[in-house]
């Protein structure tokens, strides 16, 4: 049975093509605008998550959660057990940091083509919050390899849980291929640390970084949407977005949730 969302998000991606999204996201059943409040507070990226205690988590569990199309049904998707998770942010000095907690009940390794259909942690990121297009003139038509070399906003960050974990932050440089990890200039140009392992539901990725050029206070507000997708031994096959809305997350940046900095 195709799903009223599904017709709904047919419908965008046409609309998308004659340059009218705006009048296709009206017909959405879009949420209220999902807050959350990132306290500041030091935290040593090193897997222990001891210091993330007193922090409020996102609970991001059931089918209403799933991003689905026409390859990523909800019947694809067996329960919060098979794939799930929760994620918390936090801020110190110029820096924010991000626990996020996934259960999975069948972790892969990193072997698939591109960075997003492996087990993978997206951090879709606004940091100025300036909403509107990710990367200036790309549209969810737009082929991958035309978004290089064009002026981006904003940030579709990949987290791979890999026995080294991998880095994917910035696609007008690099197509995400799993080859192009961009770990390296993570640690290099964002002071970027990462660290994950194993826990008894599935596995954890705490993780901090810098924007360039971006200086962090209290009040500030960034935009944001954290996705997380799972392959059980055949690439990705269901994935869960934090706001649950079904719109283009990974281009358009108008339907992000809001993180506060506060004290
Ligand atoms: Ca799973
Ligand atoms: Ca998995």
């Amino acid at each position: 049975m195709v799903s009223k969302k599904m017709i709904c998000l047919s419908l965008v991606n046409t609309l998308i093509l004659f340059g009218v999204l705006g009048c296709g996201i009206e017909q959405l059943e879009v949420d209220k605008q999902l807050q959350y409040n990132a306290l500041q507070r030091q935290i040593k990226v090193d897997g222990d998550i001891s210091d993330w205690q007193g922090i409020a988590k996102n609970i991001v569990q059931g089918a209403d959660h799933l991003w689905t199309n026409e390859d990523l049904t909800r019947e694809k998707w067996r329960g919060n057990d098979d794939h799930s998770f929760s994620w918390r942010g936090a801020w110190y000095k110029d820096k924010f940091y991000f626990l996020i907690e996934v259960t999975d009940d069948n972790l892969q390794p990193c072997t698939r083509e591109f960075s997003w259909i492996n087990e993978c942690v997206e951090i879709q990121f606004d940091p100025r919050n300036l909403e509107g297009e990710r990367i200036a003139g790309v549209v969810a038509a737009t082929p991958i390899p035309e978004r290089i070399g064009k002026k981006i906003n904003g940030y579709e960050m990949h987290f791979l849980p890999c026995s080294e974990p991998r880095v994917y932050l910035d696609d007008t440089k690099a197509v995400y291929r799993l080859e192009n990890a961009q770990t390296q200039m993570f640690t290099d140009q964002w002071a970027g640390e990462i660290e994950t392992r194993r826990t008894d539901k599935g596995y954890l990725l705490e993780i901090g970084f810098t924007v360039p050029d971006l200086k962090l206070k209290p009040g500030m507000t960034v935009g944001l949407d954290v996705a997380v997708g799972d392959d059980d031994g055949n690439a990705r096959k269901s994935l869960m977005l934090w706001t649950a809305r079904q719109v283009p997350f990974w281009i358009t940046m108008d339907y992000f949730g809001k993180m506060k900095l506060v004290k």
